[in-house]
């Protein structure tokens, strides 16, 4: 309860704070996307992580409002970006049926180009009730919005799954990432995934690299994009300009 009341009064004295992780193309290595990470600096400096805070606000159903919030800040500082957004979404706010109605309108304020963002959703927010997410995620793409399976390797999605939901991408999870790069049958349970996406044209980021060993290995497997500390950690707005600015 009390850190619910923290939460509103966050998300009312404007404590919340989105970060950016780039993701970048697998042979470039320039950046071709950014993930938003919602951070929360509370006045007393003890700051939680989202997915400390996240559940709690989901629990209360605060999380719409915070999503809105995320969305809206994404949407205005990648703007002037150029390149995709990409922004993590509760199950709570998927079965929410004013969601879809609420990113219409948070897309004509902002005049974010649809085409340019991207929705993480994890298996769990479809398995929970999964016509309920089918049509949200039909309203979604509907306004042109992609839509990108995250944690992928951490559940039970199956080919049955993905062919119901058919993402536009699928991200490999940090664990299977690593993992893979020290066990052989993991790596070809890994090589096998990307097959699986590629026959059914999603693109594929990998999460977590951390090591030029990974990112070769990842590249090798047939991931167009990776994100992780190796390339940047996630940051604020104001050093992804600097760092976009950089590369051309
Ligand atoms: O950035 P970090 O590693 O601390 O994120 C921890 C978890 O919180 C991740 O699973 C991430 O997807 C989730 N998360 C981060 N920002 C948001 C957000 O804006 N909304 C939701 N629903 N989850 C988020
Ligand atoms: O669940 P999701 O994939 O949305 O979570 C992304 C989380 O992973 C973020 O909290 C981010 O801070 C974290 N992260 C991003 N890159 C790396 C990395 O290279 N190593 C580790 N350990 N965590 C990472
Ligand atoms: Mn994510
Ligand atoms: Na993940």
């Amino acid at each position: 309860r009390d850190l619910d009341n923290d939460l509103r009064a966050a998300l009312l004295h404007e404590e919340f704070r989105v970060h950016y992780q780039p993701l970048v193309d697998s042979r470039t290595r320039h950046i071709v996307a950014v993930e938003a990470l919602l951070r929360w600096q509370r006045p007393d400096g003890r700051d939680l992580g989202p997915d400390v805070f996240i559940p709690v606000a989901e629990e209360s159903g605060l999380i719409n409002a915070i999503g809105a919030w995320v969305l809206r800040r994404a949407c205005t500082d990648a703007l002037r970006w150029g390149i995709k957004l990409s922004v993590n979404i509760s199950a709570a706010q998927l079965r929410n049926p004013e969601f879809p109605f609420q990113l219409g309108q948070i897309l004509e304020e902002t005049g974010f180009p649809p085409e340019r963002l991207e929705l993480e959703i994890t298996e769990t927010c479809l398995v929970l009730d999964p016509l309920v997410a089918e049509r949200s995620l039909d309203l979604v793409r509907g306004l042109g919005v992609d839509v990108v399976l995250d944690d992928f390797g951490t559940g039970y999605a199956s080919i049955g799954f993905l062919r119901q939901f058919r993402f536009e991408k699928l991200k490999l999870d940090r664990s299977l990432v690593v993992d893979s790069a020290v066990d052989e049958s993991l790596r070809a349970m890994m090589l096998s995934s990307i097959s699986m996406a590629r026959a059914l044209k999603m693109r594929v980021t990998a999460e977590g690299v951390e090591t030029e060993d990974q990112a070769a290995m990842v590249r090798s497997a047939g991931c167009d994009h990776i994100q992780g500390w190796l390339f940047f950690a996630p940051m604020p707005a104001g050093e992804v300009a600097q760092h976009l600015t950089a590369e051309v």
